[in-house]
């Protein structure tokens, strides 16, 4: 399911460009627009969930997936020496796109820690 008044949503269907770094069936992976570290992307699902508070035992190997790329994907991106994951949740968890995302830093420091 997808919404279509969702940005990330958009970019999963290809209607809106981005940096996108990997996509499967399930996910996509792309460059965040407002890069907090030399390296910062972004891995979303294609299926559209808000946030953490909509994942159920049904999205568990969605979810188990995207966990897995992030190591794999980092490295393809050099952060060969470790790099910082962030989901932000919610209003008061500083979410400000409303498609569940995981954020992913890295590169030479220093960088802010701030997504
Ligand atoms: P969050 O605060 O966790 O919801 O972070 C949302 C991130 O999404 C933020 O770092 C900027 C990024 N972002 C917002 N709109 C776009 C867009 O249209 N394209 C890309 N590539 N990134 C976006």
């Amino acid at each position: 399911m997808t919404d279509s008044q969702c940005i990330f949503c958009k970019i999963a269907a290809g209607e809106l460009p981005a940096k996108v770094l990997y996509q499967d069936e399930d996910v996509v992976a792309f460059h965040d627009i407002h890069p907090a570290a030399p390296v910062h992307f972004l891995i979303i699902p294609r299926l559209h969930l808000s946030s953490l508070f909509d994942v159920g035992t049904e999205h568990q190997a969605l979810l188990g997936k995207m966990l897995q790329l992030v190591p794999r994907l980092a490295r393809e991106q050099g952060c060969d020496d470790g790099f910082r994951t962030v989901i932000n949740t919610g209003q008061n968890g500083g979410q400000e796109v409303f498609h569940l995302h995981l954020h992913v830093m890295g590169g030479p420091r220093p960088w802010k820690k701030q997504a």
